[in-house]
C-alpha cells in the first residue's frame, strides 16, 4: 500500500508519471511561476530577451526539469544522506548562481507551491498527501543549503 512506501519511493513513483510527458510538466510548472509573479519572467534571461509566449520557449523546458531532477534526487538521497553530502559541491555553487541572478528567499516559496501544484495536476488520482510530504521534505532540505550558502556569500 501507499502507507509503505518510504519517500524515496514516493518520489520515484510520482517522477516515473512525470517523465512520460515532462515538457507539458515542465511549461505548466513555469505558467504557475509567472501567474503568482509576474515579475519573476525578469529573472530569466531567455524569457526577458524573448519575443515567443512562454509555452514556445524552448528553454523554459531544461530549466524546470533542474529542479524536478534535483528535488527528485535529493528525495532518494535523504534517507541514506540526510545532510545531502554528495550533493552539497553542486548545491554551493547553485546557491552563488542564485545570488548572482537577484533571486530573494520569497522566490523559494513561489517555486515550491507551485512545484507541488503542478505534481498534483500531473499525478491526479495517484496524487496523495504523503506524496506531497515527501516531495516537500527534499525541497526544503535542497532549498535550505542553496539559501544558507546565498546568506553567507552575500
Ligand atoms: C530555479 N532555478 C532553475 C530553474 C528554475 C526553473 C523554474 C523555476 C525556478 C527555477
Amino acid at each position: 500500500s501507499a502507507e509503505s512506501k518510504s519517500n524515496a519511493e514516493l518520489v520515484k513513483d510520482s517522477w516515473r508519471v512525470l517523465k512520460r510527458d515532462a515538457g507539458t510538466h515542465a511549461t505548466a510548472f513555469f505558467l504557475k511561476i509567472f501567474e503568482i509573479a509576474p515579475t519573476a519572467k525578469q529573472l530569466f534571461s531567455f524569457m526577458r530577451d524573448s519575443t515567443v509566449p512562454a509555452e514556445a520557449n524552448p528553454h523554459l523546458k531544461s530549466h524546470a526539469l533542474v529542479v524536478f531532477t534535483m528535488t527528485c534526487e535529493a528525495a532518494i538521497l535523504l534517507g541514506e544522506d540526510p545532510t545531502l553530502a554528495a550533493l552539497r559541491p553542486k548545491l554551493l555553487e547553485m546557491g552563488h548562481t542564485h545570488v548572482v541572478h537577484k533571486v530573494i528567499d520569497e522566490h523559494f516559496d513561489v517555486v515550491k507551491y507551485a512545484l507541488l501544484e503542478t505534481l498534483k495536476e500531473a499525478l491526479k488520482d495517484e496524487w496523495s498527501p504523503s506524496m506531497k510530504a515527501a516531495w516537500a521534505e527534499a525541497y526544503d532540505a535542497v532549498t535550505k543549503i542553496i539559501k544558507d550558502e546565498m546568506h553567507a556569500v552575500r
